[in-house]
């Protein structure tokens, strides 16, 4: 696992995640960055594949981005914490990763999902991503390598305090 400050559309690793919506047709945030990096023919694919679940994911190919695919999941919308928000977010990153193995995924990259518009605290929100995708690794040898991509000071320093309490303090967690 390892943390990593960017632009997620700019990842060469298989797959992408994108913090999508339930329709699959694109919105702001990082949504709409993946949408404007791939090219049209993303959201044609879109088409074709949602709408989805909240806690659901499906895949696309990547079109003009460097990753192969895209992995679009659907986080929940923070409303409280009382309408099963985090077993969704949980659910949102397994079955991210569930198409990873699948499609046979080595690497994958993920935003903090949810985190943005759909206003989950963060700190909260990437203490479950660190845990579910440690006990995904921990059960399953694909995806080999997940990318957790920091986007704004506040996410990278949730992760940066939390990877030690996960998975132990060592350098090769930082980038
Ligand atoms: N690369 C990596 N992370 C990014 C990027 C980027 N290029 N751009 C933003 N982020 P959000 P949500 C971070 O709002 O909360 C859309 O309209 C951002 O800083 O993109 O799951 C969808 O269509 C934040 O930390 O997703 C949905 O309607 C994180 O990505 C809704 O927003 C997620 O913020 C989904 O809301």
């Amino acid at each position: 696992m390892t943390i990593v400050s960017d632009d997620i559309t700019r990842m060469h690793v298989g797959a992408i995640v994108n913090a999508a919506n339930e329709s699959l047709l694109g919105g702001g945030g990082v949504d709409g960055a993946i949408h404007r990096a791939a090219g049209p023919d993303l959201l044609k694919e879109c088409r074709t594949v949602g709408p989805c679940p909240t806690g659901e994911a499906r895949i696309t190919a990547g079109y003009r981005l460097p990753a192969q695919y895209v992995i679009h999941a659907v986080g929940p919308i923070w409303c409280g914490g009382g309408r099963g928000e985090p077993e969704l977010l949980c659910s949102a990153y397994r079955s991210s990763l569930g198409l990873a193995r699948e499609n046979d995924v080595q690497s994958i990259a993920f935003p903090a999902i949810s985190c943005g518009a759909y206003r989950y605290p963060i700190e909260a929100a990437t203490g479950i991503a660190l845990r579910e995708v440690a006990a995904f690794l921990d059960q399953y040898s694909t995806p080999e390598q997940v990318f957790f991509v920091c986007f704004g000071e506040q996410v990278r320093a949730a992760y940066d305090r939390q990877i030690g309490e996960v998975v132990g303090p060592g350098p090769e967690h930082a980038d």
